[in-house]
């Protein structure tokens, strides 16, 4: 029995409770989470499926305050249904080392299922959500039982509605028929610069129901009745999902500043606080929740434990009676990866003759794919092209849950998005993929995936000006600057098709997100001697050495085969060469120093970089003297073997670079780079710049 009065306080409660978080903190969004209390107490009290003796429990409904700015409505609800967040907590809203931070944060706070913040993520990731949701039910057929009809809510604002991100989602949850998403609009027509009369007319709901949902009008959700009978009617599912369009006053019961843009993101001040409390008829005492809402909330607590418990031992019994299944139901729980991954998939990986590495990817990928049944996503219409199709995985359809390959269509954005929400789903680990350069359109779902230290998979092919004729705009340049700057993201840039299989094998044990840059052009494999040395997990690794060296050049991806081949030139002349693979940058700098140092001794100074892309970044690696070889300017449309010549990604070009820097342009200068003219037969001045070099040459780096 849900009693209306009881409800009603427990929502002026939230009211209070957020007003005067904020007020203590001195900022915060108050509007919000006024205007949202008894739709947001309505749902938790009565629909939500959840445990908050057990926050992660896997049959539990999601629930997804996309609109994160209104942090303080999630905080009010986790305090009241006992989630563990005391009052102390919501006294330090917003302050250093709370569990209240501004926007709820995933792994921060129990009971928060996901970071938000930017508008839109939060939405687009339910999308994500459900898919995995789904597959996850079909896959062990639990989708024959309820133990996972979960639903997943959100709450969505004006903000969230304008959003891009949103749109694509919205657009491909209709598609997928994902009718376990029931979203709230908060349509208080408001926004930070005032009415959103301002910058957006659209009919939202008719926009919903031509993306294939069914909208739900709730003319007043500032009236708990309404609520409770908007979301009976949302929760019977009619094949569709969800979109409730509440209107809402923003603010709401603040008297002054009620439906105003002014309650939107400040608090309501002293004095209006005080105005609310009179006008909602509140206690005087601050952060004060009322024995009789306190006892309603607990006794619904206590009803929630004990429907999980029951949840609980059904579903043991269900598995125990099943073991092949439970296996099965085990290996996306633990999203299970054998130990050998790395040795299964390279029995698979074609080394015999030159390869693109997105087609050693694809391949690879297959053996991944069977060996690890968490595994599954797809591609932003790109497919073909970056190889990540599953073979025989069937698709994921509003038809088939069961199907593997996501068809995310023309929408990084929101596969992005999608692809948090469904790693934080529990039971996958997904991947995306498009071409390198449109990683671009997603970032900021690949930094909240890195806030968030969720583990998926980013297949980026074509992955430079290697892709030719489609020009500029297609080929990367800055994009792997951009990905390395992001903290806790993975970025791996394999050189043949041995260390693709040892990427991918890092990339399905990491435990964050991982970036796999695969080439559009073939690549050589490493001989068998040289694939022995190669190890991914150092991040960088010496694959071709000469006793004595006089430069280093450490290279990425494809132009590892083209710093072997300049190295091969130069040992011709007489010099001793080390060549690196840094296939990551982030793995080598997680490496002891003495390992760092046995591969670039720090006091080495003929430092080379080969990497097709900016060069931005290298120089920690070089040293300041250091030469950075790569694409400082945007590429050009030709085919990639003229590009190749006149980028200078030519051995011979590679090589006249290296004079150039290294060595005074002079024609007394032998120009052969050697550290030490005792063995230098052309009896001129060496390049070295050593200081002990006893040649008596100049040291003449520029
Ligand atoms: C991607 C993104 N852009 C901008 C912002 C800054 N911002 C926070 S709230 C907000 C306005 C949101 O309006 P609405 O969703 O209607 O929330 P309400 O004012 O109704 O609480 C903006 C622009 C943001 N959080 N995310
Ligand atoms: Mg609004």
């Amino acid at each position: 029995m849900y009693d209306l009065t009881l409800a009603a306080k427990s929502a002026n409660t939230i009211r209070m409770l957020s007003a005067e978080a904020i007020q203590k903190a001195k900022s915060g969004h108050p509007g919000m989470p006024l205007g949202c209390a008894d739709y947001a107490f309505t749902l938790w009290y009565k629909y939500l499926r959840h445990n908050p003796k057990n926050p992660t429990w896997l049959g539990r409904d999601r629930f997804i305050l996309s609109a994160g700015h209104g942090s303080m409505l999630e905080y009010s609800l986790l305090h009241l249904f006992e989630y563990g967040l005391p009052m102390e907590e919501l006294k330090s809203f917003r302050q250093w080392d709370s569990r209240t931070p501004g926007h709820p944060e995933f792994g921060h706070t129990k009971g928060v299922d996901i970071t938000t913040g930017p508008l839109g993520s939060g939405f687009a990731s339910a999308v994500g959500m459900a898919i995995a949701n789904r597959y996850f039910a079909a896959k062990t057929g639990l989708d024959q039982t309820d133990f996972f009809a979960n639903k997943i809510y959100v709450i969505a604002g004006d903000g969230c509605m304008m959003e891009g991100a949103t749109s694509e989602a919205a657009s491909l949850a209709g598609h997928l028929a994902l009718d376990e998403l029931v979203v709230f609009y908060d349509d208080n027509n408001i926004t930070i610069e005032g009415q959103t009369s301002l910058a957006f007319s659209e009919d939202v709901g008719a926009r919903f129901a031509a993306y294939n949902w069914r909208v739900i009008n709730l003319d007043n959700a500032n009236d708990i009745a309404k609520c409770d009978a908007a979301l009976t009617q949302a929760v019977e599912s009619d094949g569709r999902p969800t979109l409730i369009v509440g209107k809402t006053k923003i603010g709401f019961g603040a008297p002054n500043k009620q439906g105003k843009a002014s309650a939107h993101g400040e608090p309501l001040g002293e004095e209006e606080v005080e105005a609310l409390r009179k006008n909602l008829n509140m206690p005087a005492e601050k952060f004060f929740v009322a024995p009789e809402v306190a006892a309603f909330c607990q006794n619904r607590v206590a009803e929630l434990e004990k429907s999980a418990a029951a949840w609980e031992s059904k579903f043991q019994a269900f598995v125990a009676a099943d073991p092949v299944r439970a296996k099965v139901i085990q290996s996306f729980i633990n999203k299970t990866v054998p130990a050998n991954i790395k040795e299964e998939l390279l029995k698979v990986t074609p080394v015999d003759k030159p390869i693109a590495s997105r087609a050693s990817g694809g391949i690879v990928l297959q053996k991944a794919a069977e060996l690890v049944p968490a595994l599954f996503g797809g591609a932003a219409d790109l497919a073909p092209s970056t190889k990540t199709d599953i073979k025989n995985g069937g698709d994921f359809t509003a038809e088939n849950r069961a199907g593997r390959n996501l068809h995310f269509g023309v929408r990084e954005l929101a596969m992005a998005l999608a692809g948090n929400g469904m790693a934080l789903n529990g039971t996958a680990i997904p991947y995306t993929s498009t071409f390198f350069v449109f990683s671009d359109y997603m970032k900021p779902a690949m930094r909240l995936a890195a806030i968030q230290n969720l583990h998926q998979i980013y297949v980026f092919t074509h992955d430079s000006f290697y892709v030719g004729e489609d020009g500029p705009t297609h080929e990367p340049i800055e994009q792997i600057a951009m990905l390395r700057t992001i903290p806790g993201l993975t970025v791996l840039r394999p050189a043949e098709a041995h260390e693709v299989a040892g990427a991918w094998a890092y990339a399905l044990q990491a435990n964050g997100p991982v970036v796999l840059l695969l080439t559009r052009q073939d690549l050589a494999p490493y001989s068998a001697e040289m694939a022995a040395r190669v190890d991914v997990s150092k991040g960088a690794y010496v694959i071709s050495d000469d006793d004595e060296f006089d430069i280093i050049l450490i290279a990425t991806g494809s132009e590892v085969e083209l710093a072997l081949k300049t190295a091969e030139l130069m040992r011709a002349d007489g010099c001793g060469v080390r060549v690196v693979s840094m296939i990551s940058q982030e793995l080598f700098l997680k490496q002891s120093g003495e390992y760092q140092d046995s591969v670039l001794p720090p006091e080495f100074i003929c430092n080379v970089s080969i990497e097709a892309g900016t060069t931005y970044g290298w120089h920690r690696f070089i040293g300041k003297d250091g030469l950075a070889i790569g694409l400082d300017h945007f590429g050009a449309s030709a085919p990639y073997k003229v590009l190749t010549e006149k980028f200078g990604f030519t051995p011979e070009g590679v090589l006249a670079r290296i004079k150039e820097h290294f060595i005074y342009e002079d024609e007394e200068n032998c120009g052969c780079g050697c550290e030490d003219d005792e063995n230098c037969d052309c009896g001129d001045e060496c390049g070295c710049g050593d200081d002990d070099c006893n040649c008596n040459c100049e040291p003449n780096k520029k």
